[in-house]
């Protein structure tokens, strides 16, 4: 059955955790809002009749399963795909790192949005420098040094998160720290110079067919100013 993954044309954002994971599975999937489908986006979510509506974008139609939330979608489609291990534990300590993931994901987000969604980032830009500079100089680094640590301790080896094989929360790793190299290109130099098992994962990651046919491929909406990784040249380091 072809997946509907329903999220805002135009950007990467959280939907690209998602199209990751199905990219590498090879899943059958239609990216609805992207084929001129964002009034059946809008209509999922104010729809009455849908006794489970997710509170926003991303989120995914399988049947008649509508799940929302990112790291619930992951959550789904992992054993399906073999893209999660298939024991209880192992399954729980993906989601819990998916989930940290998405942590940091929200707070990258926040660190040009720090007091209202509904407002430019000019307008709150004051307090995104402050917001800005706690990011880059404690928040980065502590959750690096938990994803590197995580990686040294994986009794399998460093090449994975989680076990032996590659796992949705390895390319939803790759996702970020593509996101935050772009974002944030001096701060992410320093911190990956430290973190030696991070950057092996995401240059193997990058070189896995499906995802470098994917990367390569026009399906990968670039980078821009208007997703949730954004580059302001003065919320990042100095050089
Ligand atoms: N925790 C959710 C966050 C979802 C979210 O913030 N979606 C954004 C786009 S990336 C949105 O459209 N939000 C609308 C809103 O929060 O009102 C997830 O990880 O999927």
């Amino acid at each position: 059955m072809t997946y509907e993954l329903h999220y805002w044309p135009g950007i990467q954002g959280r939907g690209e955790f998602v199209r990751l994971a199905l990219e590498e599975a090879g899943a059958a999937y239609i990216d609805v809002a992207r084929m001129g489908g964002i009034d059946a986006m809008q209509e999922a979510l104010t729809d009455e009749r849908t006794p489970h509506p997710a509170f926003a974008p991303p989120f995914l139609k399988h049947g008649r399963l509508i799940i929302g939330q990112t790291a619930a979608i992951l959550l789904y489609l992992g054993p399906l795909h073999d893209l999660a291990p298939e024991d209880v534990e192992g399954r729980i300590w993906t989601h819990q790192i998916q989930l940290t993931i998405a942590d940091l994901v929200g707070e990258a987000h926040d660190t040009h949005h720090p007091v209202s969604l509904d407002d430019y980032y000019e307008d709150q830009k004051e307090e995104a420098l402050r917001r800005a500079q706690s990011f880059r100089d404690d928040r980065i680094p502590k959750y690096f040094r938990w994803f590197e640590t995580i990686l040294a301790r994986n009794p399998d080896g460093p090449d994975h998160l989680v076990g032996k094989d590659l796992t949705y929360a390895d390319l939803s790793l790759f996702q970020v720290v593509e996101g935050l190299c772009y974002a944030f290109p001096n701060a992410m130099a320093r911190t990956l110079s430290g973190t030696p098992h991070i950057t092996a994962l995401r240059r193997a990651v990058r070189r896995r067919p499906r995802i470098d046919a994917y990367i390569t491929s026009s399906r990968r909406i670039p980078f821009d100013r208007s997703d949730v990784f954004r580059h302001y040249p003065e919320l990042d380091d100095p050089t």
